[in-house]
This record gives C-alpha cells, structure tokens and sequence, in this order.
C-alpha cells in the first residue's frame, strides 16, 4: 500500500493474526470524559489503534462491572472515585501515568488529563510493535517542559524549515484550516510534547493583532485535546513598533502596562496559553540592552506579565555579538552565554527559564556542550536542540541526531566536582530548580512527510522520547520509531538501523572533522560545503586556518580562554591538547596541520581518510537502501532511494571540496595520494 508519511508513526498497521496471540478486551471505558478533553482523545484513539491493528471495533461504555474486561481511562482521581485504590500505581508526577496489562482489564490512569492520554498512546505503541507481554508499569517524566519551537514566519514561510510552507500562518494571519494542526498535536502528543510555540523567535509583533488573536484562540482550541499548550514567540520591541508607544524599555511602567494588558488579551483566547520565548539582543532582534537594562530586566518583565496567568517565559541565551573582531585573538563567540548570562544568576523571576542551545556556537555537527548549562545554579535552564537538520544537510541528507543529542546529555559537567550530566540539569534535579527541560526547533510544514523526508521523521520521534527521559539509548528510540514506521520485517529493521546509527559519524567525516565546525557555508544558505566562509568575518565561527595551522585557540593560558567557563575538571581536561578528545581538538586548540592525533594520524592526514570515509559510507546507503526494493511500498521506496542519491553525490562534493581546499592551503600531500595531484 502507498504510504505519503502523514500518519506518521501512528499508523496502526494491521498485524496478521494478531488476534491469535493477545486478547484485547473489547471495550472502553474513559471516566469523568468530556468532549474535546485528552481523556477523550485517550478513547478516540484507541478506538482507532485497535481497530487498525487488530481490526476490532472497541465498544464505549461508561462504567464497567468487575468481572467483565475492558480498556479503563481516567485520571487517578477519577479511578479512585470509581474502584477503589489502585496498587501499585506508585507516584506519579504531572503529565505521569500508570499502565496495567496485568489483569483482566487493562488499566491507564493519569496524574492528569495529558497523563491518560499518554498512557493510550504508550498502550498503542506497544501493541503496534506486536509487545504483547503483560505490563504494570508507571512513567514519569523526567522533565516539566518538553516543547517544540516552530520557527514560522506569519507569510507561511519558515526559517530554517525544509518541508514547505507553514501549517500555522499565510498572508499574515494565523490560517483558518487547522486540520494539520490538529494532526501535528496528534503526532507531538504520542511522544509526550506538552508545548508548541508557533512562531518564530524572529517574532513579527502583528502577530498581536486582533485577527491573530482569535486565530490563536483557534489554534489552542485544535492542540488542547492533545494536551499540548501553545505558546509564542515576542518581538522585544511590539511596545514601540506594534503598541505606537515612544520606548520599549522594560523599566518604563508605560511599557510594563502595555505588555500586562496584551498579555491580559492573549490569556482572553487562551486560557491555558504555555508562555512566551524571546529571542533578545541577538543577530539584530531589539532588546533590553538598547536601553542599559540587563538581559534579566528584560526576561522579567514577561514573567511579571504572565505570572497572573501561570505562564513560563523562555529567554533565550543565544545571545552574542556577530561583529567580533577576527583580527583578536582573544575575541571568542563561544565565550558569549557565559559573558552575558553569568552575572545574572539568580536574578530572573522564577517563572523565567533560560533557554541554551546545545552547543556554545549554533548547532553544529560537533561541539562541546555549552559551559552555561554548569554556570548558572540558581536560574531554571531548557536545552534547545535542532530537529530541523539545518548544519546536517536540510533533509537532504540522511542525519540520525538521536546520538548526538545523547552525547550531549550524558555529557557530566562536573559542576563541584560531583556528578552534573546535562540531563539532569535541564530536569531541574542537579542544582534543585523548580522548571526545566527541553526545546526542540521543529521545522514541520506542510509537506505530507511533515519533515520534507520519510526517513528524518526519526529525529521528531527520538526528540520526544529522549525529553521525556534522556536516560533512554538512541538505536533503541529508533528502532521503536522503525518498527512503527516500517513495519517487522528484520531486513529492513537491520538496514535502517544500520545507515541511521552510522549517518551522523559519517556527516562528520565528510563536513568538518575534530571539531573545527561544519564547514558549510555559514553566510548564506547553510548547505554544501564552505570552508572559506568561516574567517575573516564579524561571525565568530573561525576556524584560524592558515598555510601550516588551523584551530581555535581557547585555552586560558595562550587563547580565548572558553576552556576556563568550563568546571576545573573539565577546564583542565579541555586546557591541554593530550586530554583533549581528538573530536573537538581545534575547537579548543590551534595546531600544525601535522600535529599528531591519539590515532597517530596528522591533524591533515585525518582530515583526508574521514573525508573519503564518510563519502564512502554515504555511497553504500544508496546500495543498502536499494535492497529494501518490495519490502517498502513504493512510496516510500523511490521517495528515499532520490534523497539517498542525492546524498551520496553530495557527499561527494563535499569530501572533494574540503580535502581540496586544505590541501591548496597546506600543500601537504595525501599519504594515500587521492588528494591534490590532479
Ligand atoms: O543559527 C541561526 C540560524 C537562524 C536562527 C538563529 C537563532 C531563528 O541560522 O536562522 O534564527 O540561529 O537560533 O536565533
């Protein structure tokens, strides 16, 4: 059968003789149901599921005796009320659930309404990958927010998005078919993401006029019966710019009324609005510094706007300068989060939550986790990930992020020197904060594989699960994400796992190696291969390459001093090139290219094999893929095999142009005599 991806992962496909190895009671019972609400979605949803796996139409009922099976779904509260206690159920935390496939019936109870929900999902999934074996388990997650951040533009475009235009706005309005959207909240809900903020962080005040208002009223009404909470993206300067007031300083009480009393308004569509996020003082976007207020000024002036109303401010800590000097030594734009933020630890309202990428430069295919994450103790912190793969090849390129996303979160930082993985200090557990958790930059349009490929759907699915809990293994993720996407067939399951698992280390090795950045082109378009663009520019993402080295200098004693924003362990580990990891030896180390790695190979030498590596690795996917032909439908089958084409001639380019490039710098031979001698 054709597939065009917009199920996603929620397929439900029928599996043959199901019905043979499990009994699923034939009723459903959902307590305390309201319409619209996400225990009634729980219902919907298992009508659906059963149906489409096992090809049985569930009855509904509202009550049930006890010698009879059913599906049960409620609230704790509501199951209490109904039955009795429950064993076992343990404590479940907000958005928590419980589920038994124990006994006779089958039982999901939530902490609250979103809880149930999951647990239907996680029912569903469960019986989709044909895991029949009974179960009495109960789930947490690990952190309070798990949203993603839609960067669309209100005219449908979207920055960064590689899956056409916008579900959310065209024309300057929010649209009035929100279809997509519901079918989006579907898909976020199934993974445990409780948020959604629509637009972009290079927000457009119009955003709050009276049409887009309401329109954000409708667009809350299509997320709510997945238990998924909108939010938005401000524009630091609407006072002045939209509100036709002289200033937008945050001290002024002018300015303060004006934001309480929009907020007033937006809270009147949306009662259960998540937040704002703001992007301030960065690439251009008006902010507090404008008026020598701090960052903190700034980010709590929304706190105080939202706070009668429960709502979170993300403030964004990629903050910097993108006029720098290459020309100093000691200029460093990794040194930016902590040079900005460091000082105000502790003086953002408690509703404010700071918002860190990754890395401390921008999404590239290898950095060390940003120092902030271990800088800030008394301020609540979100890490933000791309799912949108805009340094990994925009979709045109097969990119697994599971892994990477992982090393980062089991990355310990040392903080005190006890254990500080960043997992658990985006969960709030490390330095005991009430908020925390994650941000993924989604770039969903409305192509009908969301993403604008089958196969980076993956990257949605793992992103949810590992925000849930980060403790899970990435090829695990990804082999649940296969099994409900492609079906059982062991070759297939073998196949995808094997190009997926090995697509990030291969974009590494053809892009940019030892942590010297991606290399694309940084100035225009992010794609291909570009290593010229990165010096010589107010940017800061330098690699300092000459004719006889390349690399970042930022140790404390002779560079930039970045090493030094880390924790002593991981300063000192960072500080000398022999503790430094060979992966991110020239982002913190200036070196010949002749310097020799753990390996033994040479800096330049390394930079030759990956190159031609990866590309090779990329060449077989096309192959590996092609021996899935009749066991992925049609569809599905050609639409991939064209992007794996696409990347293994890409791969090509960049491995020619990156070798190419440094050996005319360096004119150093290639031992194995592939680079140079044309
Ligand atoms: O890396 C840059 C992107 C911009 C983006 C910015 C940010 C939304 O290229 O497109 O703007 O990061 O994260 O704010």
């Amino acid at each position: 059968s054709a597939e065009d991806g917009s199920q996603g992962w929620l397929r439900y496909a029928p599996i043959a003789n199901a019905n043979d190895y499990i009994t699923v009671p034939s009723r459903v019972v959902a307590l305390n149901v309201t319409r619209g609400s996400p225990v009634y979605t729980a219902q919907q949803e298992l009508e659906r599921g059963i149906k489409g796996i096992f090809g049985k139409q569930l009855e509904t009922n509202s009550s049930v005796t006890s010698n009879s099976s059913a599906i049960i779904v409620g609230t704790l509260d509501a199951y209490r009320a109904a039955y009795g206690d429950l064993e076992d159920v343990g404590d479940l935390l907000d958005d928590g659930f419980f589920l038994s496939t124990e006994g006779l019936s089958v039982i999901i109870v939530g902490n609250n309404e979103r809880g149930v929900l999951y647990g239907a999902f996680e029912y569903l999934s469960r019986l989709a990958q044909g895991r029949f074996l009974p179960i009495s388990t109960m789930y947490n997650p690990q952190a309070p927010i798990r949203w993603t951040n839609e960067w669309n533009n209100l005219d449908g475009s979207i920055e960064r998005g590689y899956a056409g235009p916008s579900i959310f706005f065209r024309d300057g309005f929010v649209v009035d078919n929100v279809t997509r959207v519901s079918g989006y909240a579907r898909l976020l809900a199934s993974i445990r993401v409780n948020g959604i903020v629509i637009n972009n962080v290079n927000a457009n005040a119009t955003l709050l006029n009276d049409r887009n208002l309401q329109g954000l009223g409708r667009l809350a009404d299509a997320m709510r019966p997945y238990g998924i909470q909108l939010g938005i993206s401000l524009n630091f300067a609407s006072p002045q710019d939209f509100g036709g007031l002289p200033s937008f300083d945050p001290l002024d009480p002018k300015v303060d009324a004006w934001w309480a009393n929009i907020t007033d308004e937006v809270y009147k569509r949306v009662p259960d609005m998540a937040g704002y996020l703001v992007k301030a003082n960065s690439e251009g976007q008006p902010g507090p510094l404008t008026y020598n207020r701090t960052l903190a000024d700034g980010a709590n002036m929304f706190a105080r706007a939202v706070k009668p109303h429960g709502g979170l401010v993300m403030f964004r800590a990629f903050v910097y300068d993108n006029h720098i000097s290459p020309a100093n030594w000691t200029a460093d734009r990794a040194n930016a989060a902590v040079d900005f933020f460091q000082h105000l630890d502790g003086k953002f309202d408690e509703n404010v939550v700071v918002q860190i990428k990754y890395g401390a430069i921008d999404f590239q295919v290898r950095e060390p986790a940003n120092p902030l994450f271990s800088t800030l103790r008394n301020t609540s912190t979100s890490i933000e990930l791309q799912i949108t793969p805009e340094y990994f090849g925009q979709n045109d390129h097969l990119v697994y992020l599971g892994p990477l996303w992982k090393e980062i979160l089991e990355t310990d930082m040392r903080a005190d020197s006890r254990p500080s993985k960043i997992k658990d200090i985006v969960s709030g557990i490390r330095f005991k904060r009430p908020l925390g958790g994650y941000a993924g930059v989604s770039g969903v349009g409305t192509n009908a594989t969301w993403l604008g490929s089958h196969l980076a759907m993956s990257n949605l699915y793992a992103y949810g699960r590992l925000a849930w809990d980060a403790s899970q293994d990435a090829e695990d993720v990804l082999q649940d994400w296969i099994r409900l996407t492609f079906g059982f067939d062991e070759q297939v399951m073998e196949i995808i796992t094997d190009m997926s698992m090995k697509s990030w280390p291969a974009y590494e090795n053809y892009s940019g190696n030892l942590g010297i950045q991606t290399l694309t082109d940084i100035l225009y378009t992010h794609f291909g291969p570009n290593p010229a663009s990165q010096d010589n520019n107010g940017w800061g993402q330098w690699t300092r390459a000459d004719k006889v080295s390349i690399g970042m200098d930022r140790t404390v004693k002779n560079g930039t001093g970045n090493a030094g924003q880390y924790s002593p362990e991981l300063a000192s580990m960072y500080e000398n090139i022999e503790t430094t990891p060979d992966n991110l030896l020239l982002w913190f180390h200036h070196v010949p290219y002749t310097q020799r790695l753990k390996s033994n190979k040479t800096v330049i030498q390394h930079f030759y094999d990956a190159h031609y590596e990866g590309a090779a690795t990329a060449q077989k996917f096309v192959e590996q893929w092609e021996s899935l032909k009749g066991k992925v439908d049609e569809e599905r089958y050609e639409n991939v095999l064209f992007e794996q084409k696409f990347q293994a001639g890409h791969a090509l380019v960049w491995r020619d142009s990156i070798n190419q490039f440094y050996y005319n710098l360096s004119e150093i031979p290639d031992v194995a005599k592939r680079v140079g001698n044309h």
